[in-house]
């Protein structure tokens, strides 16, 4: 089945690791991407994310001479999707990285071939990307049609969590859901080959609702803690402690507040299923505005604090940011709330100098770079400087920080670290 190998199509976050785990089972594999930097950066043994243990196991598959990446298709057994499926202005799917990967996969196809969408995809993406093929090789059978079909297609959602993605991708148990059940068997068989969790076969639609749910789930959840937050402040109470008490109860398990989702997955993907049915989605659209509007409530809490060191409306003080990245001990600062809050501060208040504190990078993302009122400085320093600390990120170098050492500054704690 696998005799032309496998091409895996986005190197990122989840292709790359699969590269991994895929070439660790011995199998051949090329990684396909149009970026050509991070293409190069492979081809040379360098990993260009983050992420632990994923360089050993890409340095290995280039040693074996299992792994090659390239920006043109190959033909391949089997065709890996994992692109990014990002959201419009309005919230609509865009599914443009899907659609492109698709249009070059299909000129490659002889018959015979799997192809598996991993991105997380509104419920139908798989069924889209059969008829696309089908618009594009009509002389070829798919499943969309019925029948047995010359190309099998099955969606097999990612669910690993980053910072642990080269334990969960082999650790997790899989849901593969075909366009027909053979297209669920044939697709199910790459999986076999190194997931050692249990593979649960569905039809691809269930399959692309399942893995939204998962993080619509987790995202209500985070809406629940966070509007508890602003409950708790405003009758005067300790939502940490509150949230502690109550998942005593064996049957409680209530996630924790924080300055917002971050992440390009929790924060986007609850919109997918707004957008399938958005008369019926009304809790989960109510989550997703709830934590979308968390960073707005930080910057006020931002300003009232400068306001008691004497600062009046947009000048002067010094504010210490401390973490960017969008949850605690990685380095992504992709959507994430604390980068967006210390950008806004900045912005919002051009005659408030602003100390951004992010162990894990050595040089400010752009966007904050070009603000002449941001400076990326040590924990020491911005604590010894600011008149504001606000604490954004969870990361481990955070919690050694004592109250001894924030006394006479204003506080903004909020993920409940310095209560
Ligand atoms: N967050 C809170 N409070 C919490 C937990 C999280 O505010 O109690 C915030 C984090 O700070 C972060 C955001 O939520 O900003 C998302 O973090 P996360 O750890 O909940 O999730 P991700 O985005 O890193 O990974 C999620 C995972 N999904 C679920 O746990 C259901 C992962 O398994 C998925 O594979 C991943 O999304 C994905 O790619 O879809």
């Amino acid at each position: 089945m696998f005799d032309d190998g496998i091409a895996v199509i986005g190197l990122g976050y989840i292709g790359l690791p699969t590269c991994a785990a895929l070439t660790r089972h011995g199998l051949r594999v090329t990684g396909v991407d149009v970026n050509e930097r991070t293409v190069s950066e492979i081809n040379a043994g360098r990993v260009p994310i983050v992420e632990p243990n994923l360089d050993v196991a890409i340095a290995s598959a280039m040693a074996d001479g299992l792994l090659t990446a390239t920006t043109s298709m190959p033909h391949a057994s089997v065709y890996l999707i994992a692109v990014p499926t990002p959201f419009t202005g309005d919230h609509e799917p865009d599914l443009r990285h899907v659609r492109s990967a698709t249009e070059a996969i299909a000129p490659m196809l002889r018959g015979g071939e799997v192809v598996i969408l991993e991105s997380t995809s509104p419920p139908g993406t798989t069924e889209l990307i059969s008829q696309w093929i089908s618009d594009l090789r009509p002389d070829l059978k798919l499943p969309h049609m019925g029948g047995i079909s010359d190309v099998h297609l099955a969606h097999c959602p990612e669910r690993v969590l980053p910072g642990r993605i080269m334990v969960e991708i082999f650790s997790n148990d899989r849901i593969v859901g075909g366009l027909s059940p053979e297209c669920a068997q044939r697709a199910a068989e790459v999986y076999r080959l190194f997931v050692t969790g249990d593979i649960i076969l569905t039809d691809a639609k269930s399959a692309e609702m399942a893995k939204l749910t998962e993080n619509a789930f987790r995202d209500v959840n985070i809406a629940f803690a966070n509007e508890l937050a602003e409950i708790c402040e405003h009758i005067g109470l300790d939502v940490w402690e509150v949230i502690s008490m109550a998942n005593h109860h064996p049957r409680v398990n209530i996630l924790q507040p924080g300055p917002g989702v971050g992440g390009h997955c929790i924060a986007v993907d609850p919109w997918f299923i707004v957008s399938a049915a958005p008369e019926q989605a009304r809790l989960v659209r109510a989550a997703r505005e709830t934590n979308d509007a968390r960073p707005r409530t930080v910057l006020t809490k931002i300003s009232d604090a400068l306001a008691l060191t004497g600062r009046t409306d947009g000048e002067g003080g010094t504010v210490a940011c401390l973490g960017l990245a969008f949850k605690a001990d990685i380095d992504d600062l992709r959507e994430s709330p604390a980068l967006s809050i210390t950008e806004t501060l900045a912005k919002e208040r051009p005659g408030t100098r602003v100390l951004a504190v992010e162990p894990h990078i050595d040089a400010l993302p752009r966007g904050l770079a070009a603000l002449p009122n941001v400076e990326l400085a040590a924990t020491e320093q911005a604590l010894a400087e600011a008149d504001v600390v606000v604490l954004l990120v969870d990361h481990a170098a955070f919690r050694a920080i004592t109250l001894a050492d924030l006394r006479g500054r204003e506080l903004v704690d909020t993920r409940g670290l310095w209560r």
